[in-house]
């Protein structure tokens, strides 16, 4: 197809999808439904240059949420006419910077990242991330904004990617992997190849589901649209609550039951053969997010073609390493613990991320490993048999309180109930390192240290006079 006529085609779409669509979200929301307490995962260390040389002037610490820090700057460095910061990204598997701004300035220049509109992600608090993993991110700021804290919107995710993906039909997300339920969709014997790649009918999805994320990635609608041609099925999956690109990690897939034969099909950056991803500002999410467009022969499901393939029945996923899972954090190391003493706690959530009641089970954990005694549970919300509401949440704090050296483990399992009353299992892992008191090395004063040489000296003398 004519390379203007597509222009115009993806244009009219956009118009017409402006004007009068279901589809048409409302802005995204920048706080997540499902947030749950302050987890640290890593973060920044800031340094500002100062006469010539770089000092540092602080640490700012992040969890898997877009959270809001700042720092106030040294006099000597704000009054200078550049206020030059470095931001050098530590911990974590993955960490996004949404905005940095001096005071309400947004940076002049930016150094130390290869994306093209890098001064653009970090000027706004929009949900279009700058991915700022193990980076030195060096920043020029306007001067002479006397008083102004450096304010730093950014998160940190965990080393380990907890949760499950999203499914659509949404009947399916206790199991997204194992589908139940499907969307019908009959191939037309006349279709048509969309016109471009992501210029399937905007106004007409065969799902709209609203994700909310609980891995610190933004709430948003999930589309899924589906047409064809005489012998391809093209689908697509605008997965607007991915707004990091993690490579392999991030995928979509679709899911054809025929005649009794089910056959998943998954795309991801390393896997093209059914489509191709892209991390797209679209005008249903105006920041970078992910959409996955599928072309898959229907004769992979035993069609010849599209009159003859008859009724298809289509689930879907999507991951990236934006998920959903009802126990939060699932795993948490707590580093080194003196023996005999307690670490701060942590806290861990039950949220019912599903649209139907929940209930936690009787009993909803069970402790039977050995070292269970060194990571006590307090303050406990959650109780046996207790019915979470859709969207409600219980927790509890758990610490570490070692009594051997060493790294310490446990596995504690939770159990939960669908509102059909499938058991949900999920582990919580929490490990530990149990140190001793390291004694403290003397240091001697420069007064200490000439008494000392007169002793030696005097102890010298006296052996020279003995022999
Ligand atoms: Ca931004
Ligand atoms: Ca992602």
């Amino acid at each position: 197809m004519n390379h203007r006529l597509v222009i115009t085609l993806v244009a009219l779409m956009i118009a017409v999808g402006a004007a009068a669509s279901p589809t048409a979200v409302a802005r995204p929301s920048l706080d997540p439904t499902f947030m749950t307490s302050f987890d640290p995962q890593g973060g920044f260390e800031v340094e500002v240059l100062v006469d010539g040389s770089w000092q540092r002037v602080g640490t700012l610490s992040f969890d898997r949420y877009v959270r809001d820090r700042e720092l106030t700057l040294p006099a000597a460095a704000i009054a200078a006419p550049q206020v030059w910061v470095r931001l050098v990204q530590y911990g974590g598997g993955a960490a996004h910077v949404d905005r940095v701004v001096l005071g309400q300035a947004p940076p002049t220049r930016i150094a130390g990242t290869e994306e093209s509109d890098a001064l653009a992600l970090v000027a706004r608090r929009d949900n279009d991330v700058l991915d700022a993993f193990a980076k030195t991110i060096e920043l020029t700021f306007p001067g002479w904004l006397q008083g102004s804290p450096l304010r730093i919107a950014a998160r940190v995710e965990p080393r380990v990617n907890e949760g499950l993906p999203f499914a659509f039909p949404p009947a399916n997300q206790y199991d997204p992997a194992a589908p139940v339920a499907f969307y019908h969709y009959r191939p037309r014997a006349a279709g048509q190849a969309p016109a471009s790649p992501d210029g399937l009918d905007a106004t007409n999805p065969l799902f709209a589901e609203l994700s909310r994320p609980t891995t610190g990635h933004p709430d948003g609608v999930t589309y899924g649209w589906v047409t064809n041609d005489r012998d391809t099925l093209y689908a697509e999956v605008e997965f607007t609550s991915d707004n990091t690109r993690d490579g392999d990690k991030d995928w979509s897939s679709v899911t054809i039951r025929r005649d009794g034969m089910t056959k998943e099909f998954r795309v991801a950056e390393n896997e093209t053969r059914w489509g191709r991803p892209s991390f797209v500002r679209t005008d249903r999410a105006g920041y970078r997010h992910k959409l996955y467009a599928f072309a898959i022969p229907l004769a992979e499901v035993g069609a010849k073609s599209a009159q003859d393939a008859g009724d298809l029945e289509l689930a879907f996923a999507a991951y990236g390493t934006a998920a959903v899972t009802w126990l939060s954090p699932t795993s948490h190391y707590f580093g080194e613990v003196l023996v005999g003493t307690t670490s701060p706690s942590t806290h861990v959530t039950i949220t019912n991320v599903y649209g139907s009641d929940l209930t936690l089970g009787t009993p909803y954990y069970t402790r039977g490993g050995g070292n269970a005694g060194q990571f006590p549970f307090t303050n406990e919300t959650c109780s046996d048999g207790l019915v979470l509401s859709p969207g409600s949440s219980c927790g509890f704090d758990v610490s570490f309180a070692p009594t051997t050296t060493g790294r310490v483990g446990d596995v504690v399992p939770f159990t939960v109930l669908t509102a059909p009353g499938a058991p949900l299992m999920q582990d919580l892992v929490v490990e530990g390192d149990g140190i001793v008191a390291v004694p403290a090395v003397p240091t001697l004063t420069p007064a200490g240290v000439g008494l000392a040489v007169l002793v030696l000296l005097g102890l010298g003398y006296f052996i020279l006079r003995r022999s």
